[in-house]
């Protein structure tokens, strides 16, 4: 969730829609990101024009780092984000519900399970990501669906 998400103090309404999806969250943590952090993470972006304006907005206060844990999570969580430009994101997904922009667009979600994989390790210590149980315990899916 990017600082705009902790400005306009929207974490728990973002939280609670991964939630009522059904997504579990196995890793939480409010951070800042430093130039290193921002130059790694952004590197694709490093060199376009508006790099300078998205990290200032990325530095504007800490942002907080979900790890959330389901079948194809990857692929459900960037469907519910919707497209990067808010404007332009489906009414009904995060950016279209809560986003008038293209760079204050709440949240970043990861575009593949190699990227997802990556930048757990780069928010999260190994302790801090919680195995907690059995994936279908409150029967989320089918029996034959889980398979971790
Ligand atoms: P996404 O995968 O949807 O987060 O989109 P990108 O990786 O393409 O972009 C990362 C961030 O760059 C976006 F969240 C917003 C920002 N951005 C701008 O600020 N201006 C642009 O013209 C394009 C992207």
């Amino acid at each position: 969730m990017k600082p705009s998400v902790v400005k306009r103090m929207l974490m728990g309404e973002i939280i609670s829609r991964f939630e009522r999806k059904g997504l579990r969250i196995i890793g939480m943590k409010m951070l800042y990101m430093t130039d290193a952090l921002l130059e790694e993470h952004y590197s694709h972006l490093k060199d376009k024009p508006f790099f300078p304006l998205l990290k200032k907005s990325m530095q504007a206060t800490p942002v907080v780092a979900l790890c959330l844990e389901g079948v194809e999570v990857v692929r459900v969580v960037r469907a519910m984000a919707g497209v990067t430009n808010g404007r332009n994101a489906a009414i009904g997904t995060i950016r279209g519900d809560y986003a008038m922009s293209n760079q204050q667009n709440i949240v970043h979600a990861s575009d593949g399970i190699y990227a997802a994989k990556e930048e757990i390790e780069r928010f999260f210590k190994p302790e801090e990501i919680f195995d907690l149980g059995d994936l279908n315990f409150n029967s989320l899916y089918a029996v034959d669906e889980v398979d971790l």
